[in-house]
């Protein structure tokens, strides 16, 4: 069990005040570990979301949070990203028996939490705007302002990773924010909200409402009172989103799912390139919308990647040891089911599987990884978004071979490729469809520091990095004629 101390109630943040839904409705929580309900959150309704709205609407007004000093609002964040630090390892246990990772996993997600409060912190005060020369008598200024609430949508994959990715960049340009994480893994996003309460983030800053996507999130997306949405989840709900949206004139950032290619070339270092095609795929179980989910290989060197992988499939085991295990369960029954689900019906020859640990809990929602190949790109699943352990091989002839079958899924997030060429890298890079290309490396979305996002059904809008600031921000000109 995770530290007790730190397991939250089934409660809401709103306004600076914990309280129960107003309905006193909850929903069980169950661990992937075993399958078992070992806490409960609240099962918000629209009028607790309408309570979130108001309380952030509050605190955005008054000017506790957006008008306090920048580098103050930066001072504090660097404050929360210490604090997170400080209680890692608890959050990493929480994190572990909500979402199933392994420890190191979700270790790596609390550094990765703290960071991104400390970037935005360190940049929240360093955001300048612009003086434009106009005409004689006019002085022109660009200024960047905060929307003012911002509704922040986020999946169950890396529930304190989002917490920071969504909220550290809205929050160092001044804006409030209403939070509603993934109901399957949220309570870590919980502690996370109180820790900046102890803090002193002032009330309303940050609220918190928990419960389901289609009740919670949706009335959150259409409310009237939100000025702009930042989501990550599914393309289905994030094509609603976009239409909530538009319903209230408002913008926002989608980031959706992907199948994205790690392209493999004969002059490839192939034991550099090896780790990298597995680890695209293992981590977080394959939860990932940046995973790499298919290979692509030139057909020189197809047997000696496949044979690579193969040996390194095989040794792979679902487990419930989280601090050894380097592949944990995925989410939820309904997520096994659907992986598996694919597995099943692939149209391609099965080159390995995994297992899962003998004496791993009954109940636990363990999926043995799975390597197909070759694949037919064009097959359902060389095409669709498994997210789970699965890995599609396939081959190709020359470079125009390789960007076309890249290049040909509706989605567009990263891409990776693997060549010694210098041209190629180049000339690849800049024709890859997708918001981030990797060369000679792979890092799942990775970077605090480096923009991120796709096209397309990938999404749009760019998260991490300076371009968050940009993208959580509007400009407003002001014109000033004088005599
Ligand atoms: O996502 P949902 P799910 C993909 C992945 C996965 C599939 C389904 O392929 O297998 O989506 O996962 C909230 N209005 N990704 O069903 O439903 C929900 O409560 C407003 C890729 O879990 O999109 C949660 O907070 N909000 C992805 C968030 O949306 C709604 C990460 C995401 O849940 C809502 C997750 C509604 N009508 C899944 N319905 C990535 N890009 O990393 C749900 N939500």
């Amino acid at each position: 069990m995770p530290n007790e101390t730190i397991l939250p109630k089934p409660l809401n943040l709103i306004g600076g005040k914990w309280v129960p839904a107003a309905s006193g409705e909850e929903m069980d929580v169950r661990s992937p570990l075993d399958g078992e309900v070992f806490t409960s959150i609240a099962a918000s309704q629209p009028e607790d979301v309408d309570a979130a709205v108001r309380a952030a609407r509050a605190a955005f007004d008054s000017g506790a949070w957006g008008e306090m000093p920048a580098a103050e609002r930066g001072r504090l964040m660097q404050k929360i990203s210490l604090a997170i630090l400080d209680e890692a390892e608890a959050l990493a246990q929480l994190e572990t028996r909500d979402n199933g990772k392994p420890l190191k996993q979700s270790r790596a997600d609390m550094v990765a939490c703290a960071r991104y409060f400390e970037f935005y912190g360190g940049a929240a005060d360093k955001v300048h705007g612009e003086v434009i020369p106009f005409m004689a008598g006019y002085n022109v200024q660009v200024h960047r302002e905060p929307f003012g609430v911002i509704a922040c949508i986020i999946p169950w994959n890396y529930p304190s990773q989002m917490f920071g990715r969504a909220l550290a960049p809205a929050l160092a340009m001044g804006n409030a924010t209403v939070l509603k994480p993934a109901e399957d893994a949220c309570l870590t996003c919980l502690r996370l909200a109180e820790i900046a309460g102890e803090v002193g983030f002032p009330e309303g800053a940050i609220n918190v409402v928990t419960g389901r996507g289609d009740v919670a999130g949706k009335a959150l997306s259409e409310h009237p009172g939100v000025d702009f949405i930042a989501f990550t989840g599914s393309p289905e709900v994030g094509q609603m989103i976009q239409i909530a949206a538009a319903k209230n004139y408002i913008a926002c950032t989608l980031e959706l799912g992907g199948k994205s290619p790690q392209i493999v070339f004969d002059d490839a270092d192939i034991e550099a390139a090896l780790p990298f095609l597995v680890g695209g795929i293992i981590a977080n179980a394959g939860q990932t919308c940046s995973a790499g989910s298919r290979i692509l290989i030139q057909e020189g060197v197809y047997d000696k990647v496949i044979a690579g992988l193969k040996e390194r499939f095989e040794g792979i085991e679902a487990s419930d040891l989280s601090e050894k295990a380097v592949l944990g369960p995925v989410i939820s029954a309904k997520q096994k089911k659907r992986v598996e689900a694919y597995i099943e019906g692939a149209d391609a020859p099965l080159i390995a599987r995994g297992t899962v640990r003998k004496g791993a809990p009954e109940g636990g929602y363990y999926v043995a990884p799975a390597l197909f190949g070759p694949v037919d790109p064009k097959s359902r699943i060389g095409q669709e978004e498994v997210f789970g352990p699965v890995l599609c091989a396939m081959t190709f002839k020359d470079e125009a071979d390789a960007l076309r079958i890249a290049n040909d899924t509706e989605y567009g997030l990263m891409a990776s490729i693997w060549t010694r060429d210098g041209n190629r890298q180049q000339r690849l890079a800049k024709r890859l469809r997708g918001g981030q290309v990797y060369i000679n490396g792979f890092g799942a979305g990775g970077g605090i520091e480096l923009p991120f996002g796709g096209v397309r059904k990938s999404g749009h809008g760019r998260e991490k990095g300076f371009a968050a600031l940009l993208e959580f921000s509007q400009i407003k000109t002001i014109i000033h004629k004088h005599d």
